[in-house]
């Protein structure tokens, strides 16, 4: 193709996109744009898929029958998630096998928020509550962005994510309202989980390499710092409301800005986490790496279950 053929039809493609028009998976696309996309739809569906780890560690020890189905619930939701966006990042030209290889070596990255543990059954209720109540601020924006298969997938996933942000809520106002000792273990969870789930929508825009050439391409509605700060607004009242500290001396209202001043993030452990040094990096890798390899004979039996199928099918044609 020649250079200016190639003018043309990148300016035919900004004109959509300026036009808010879906580009589909067939549609002429510049590579960086499918690059970002893969890049970004992938480390979503990782983050579902390793995000399962942390609550599923609580399945087996779920207060009641009721909070374990409700837990099971959404941990395999998280599972389908992940399912879905691959299946999305697919259309763009990559193979699902690809995916888990860079997944498992490494070199994609996973949300820092998953390498925490969850230490007590409290925490279940502050992942819900915080985790979810943030991947929902910034998913919401993401059920317009640009690309069509993402779009759409993002208006399921929300749906199924503010169910989570309710459970996990709802667990927190039962152990606030419960005994002193109920209260406290609530309180030790949004401690421990309020400053990764502020780190977990990304760095500041000063920092961020990818959103300004994002946010041109409507891959992204809205940059990291603004979804942090309709967080916060968000959050501190549901915290307040409950009996709950948020674990921060600078949080104070700003009239003149509609919304909460607060302090510092911690920026280093954001990247030491980020870069394979937060506390379960390794013991999350672990699990994944091992999950594939130990069912492996499941896939060999579906590929040969299929194979064998298809061999009838063909006899029956003939
Ligand atoms: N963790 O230039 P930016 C969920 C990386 S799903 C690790 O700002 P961008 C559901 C970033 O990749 C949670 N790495 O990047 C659930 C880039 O590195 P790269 C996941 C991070 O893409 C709930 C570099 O830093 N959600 O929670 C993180 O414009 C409960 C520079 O950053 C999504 O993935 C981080 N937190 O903005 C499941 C949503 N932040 O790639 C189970 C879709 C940044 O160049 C239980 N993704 N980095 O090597 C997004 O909206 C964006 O990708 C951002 C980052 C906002 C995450």
């Amino acid at each position: 193709m020649s250079e200016a053929e190639i003018k043309n039809l990148e300016e035919a493609f900004e004109a959509r996109i300026e036009r808010d028009e879906k580009i589909e998976p067939k549609d002429w696309m510049p590579e960086k744009y499918r690059q970002t996309h893969i890049r970004q739809m992938s480390q979503h569906a990782h983050s579902e898929i390793i995000g399962m780890l942390p609550e599923g560690n609580w399945i087996s020890r779920a207060p009641s029958l009721r909070r374990k189905v409700a837990l099971l619930a959404k941990v395999q939701d998280e599972g389908g998630h992940g399912l879905y966006l691959y299946s999305a990042t697919e259309t763009l030209g990559i193979t699902r096998d690809e995916l888990f290889e860079q997944l498992h070596s490494g070199k994609a990255k996973y949300s820092s928020i998953f390498n925490y543990p969850t230490l007590t059954w409290a925490d279940i209720g502050a992942i819900g509550w915080l985790v979810d109540g943030a991947a929902i601020i910034n998913q919401v924006p993401l059920c317009n962005t640009s690309f069509g298969p993402y779009a759409r997938a993002m208006v399921r996933v929300c749906k199924e994510e503010s169910f989570h942000q309710r459970q996990g809520y709802e667990i927190m106002v039962k152990l606030a309202k419960g005994a002193p000792e109920q209260k406290e273990m609530a309180q030790d969870a949004l401690n421990r989980w309020w400053w990764p789930s502020l780190m977990m929508l990304g760095p500041t825009d000063n920092q961020s390499v990818h959103t300004a050439q994002s946010m041109k391409w409507k891959l992204k509605r809205k940059t990291n710092d603004e979804l942090r700060q309709q967080f916060i607004d968000q959050t501190v009242p549901q915290a307040e409301l409950i009996g709950l500290k948020v674990p921060d001396e600078n949080l104070k209202w700003n009239d003149a800005k509609k919304g909460y001043d607060f302090g510092d993030i911690d920026w280093d452990e954001f990247w030491q986490v980020v870069k394979g040094h937060g506390p379960c990096n390794k013991e999350r890798m672990t699990a994944r790496v091992s999950a594939w390899e130990n069912g492996q004979w499941v896939r060999d039996a579906a590929m040969a279950h299929a194979e064998k199928q298809a061999a009838s099918l063909q006899k029956e044609v003939s």
